[in-house]
């Protein structure tokens, strides 16, 4: 099985690309140990704090963000960082080529109960035409970004990513220390007949969404004529993942639970990075409106609607929005 370096290498990606790919994931490894040592780290349950997203922080969450966010500000190669667990974007190295958007640990409702959690990344060129501390660095639609991906910490710890050239998988081999590559061009199904959205939002969404879950549910008795599966993790990452692995269709979609806040994921840190690897994967990712990897972000929190996985089934749901 061939290493990351050499697989890469093979892409024709940059070195310096290269080196900073190896600069997070020696920070997702270190993660990974943390999250299978739990209870013997002492690293359960919440701190006092919540996060700018007003969400509880677990003490997991502070400190996956702190191993990403100093390996990168020491590493010499960003010019600035922006991370779910940080208020602001912070500012690198001024010669740094590259920026990095982060989740460092997605799916924290998870960690407390041994389930799937993981880190998701997104890479971008640093813009030469404004300050690297400039917020405008990070308003670069997700078709701009240069390598995408997640770390699943489950029972193996698995590397999925995509610089544009393919997505492809990797497992972490804990007898060398380095993630091998085991799935080359991973394909997602055009059909499906599985869905992920977490049910318990359904009175709260706008009638297309609503009509479209209705008649899933119908099964072979209904319009598709089908019956259909459904399956919900609470953590991107690990729904993304079965998407990749065997198709379906993963949504968050607009509710109105609080008319404040319509949706959910956040756009430079969640959808963008899994929108690049579900499209190299042969896969669709949009809002009921457009393209995700297309829109232009104005905030480093921003929420987004969020329909993606195969590509005939988010076709049918997008017909619902017509
Ligand atoms: P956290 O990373 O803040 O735990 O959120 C996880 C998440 O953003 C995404 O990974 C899940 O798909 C979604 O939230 C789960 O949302 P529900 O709370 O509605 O299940």
């Amino acid at each position: 099985m061939q290493r990351l370096a050499p697989a890469l290498r093979e892409d024709n990606v940059p070195l310096d690309l290269i080196s900073l790919i190896k600069t997070i994931l020696a920070a997702t490894k270190e993660i990974s140990f943390r999250v299978s040592q739990a209870h013997l780290g002492g690293l359960m349950g919440s701190t006092l704090d919540e996060n700018i997203q007003g969400e509880v922080q677990k003490k997991l969450d502070v400190v996956a963000n702190e191993l990403i966010k100093d390996i990168l500000l020491e590493s010499g190669f960003v010019r600035a960082i922006s991370s779910e667990e940080e208020e602001h974007s912070v500012v690198g190295d001024e010669n740094g080529k590259f920026i990095v958007s982060f989740d460092p640990l997605d799916g924290s409702s998870n960690i407390d109960i041994n389930s799937l959690i993981g880190t998701i990344f997104s890479i971008h060129e640093a813009r030469d035409d404004v300050p690297a501390g400039d917020a405008a660095q990070f308003q670069q639609a997700g078709t701009k970004q240069v390598c995408a991906g997640y770390v699943l910490y489950g029972p193996s710890t698995m590397l999925v990513m995509t610089t544009g050239k393919g997505t492809h998988f990797y497992v972490l081999d804990r007898t060398h220390g380095g993630f091998l590559l085991v799935e080359r061009n991973v394909q997602v199904p055009k059909t499906t007949q599985e869905f992920a959205v977490n049910m318990s939002n359904q009175r709260f969404w706008q009638p297309p969404m609503q009509r479209y879950i209705q008649d899933l549910l119908a099964g072979d008795t209904g319009p598709r004529g089908k019956n259909f599966n459904m399956r919900w993790i609470a953590a991107m990452v690990g729904d993304i993942h079965r998407v990749l692995t065997r198709g379906g269709i993963f949504t968050y979609p607009a509710d109105n639970k609080d008319p404040k806040k319509p949706f959910k994921l956040r756009l430079m840190y969640e959808a963008n990075p899994m929108s690049f690897l579900i499209e190299q994967a042969g896969g669709l990712a949009v809002t009921s409106q457009e393209r995700i990897m297309d829109i232009e972000p104005d905030d480093i929190h921003q929420r987004v609607e969020v329909i993606m996985g195969s590509e005939e089934e988010v076709n049918t749901c997008l017909s619902y929005y017509q």
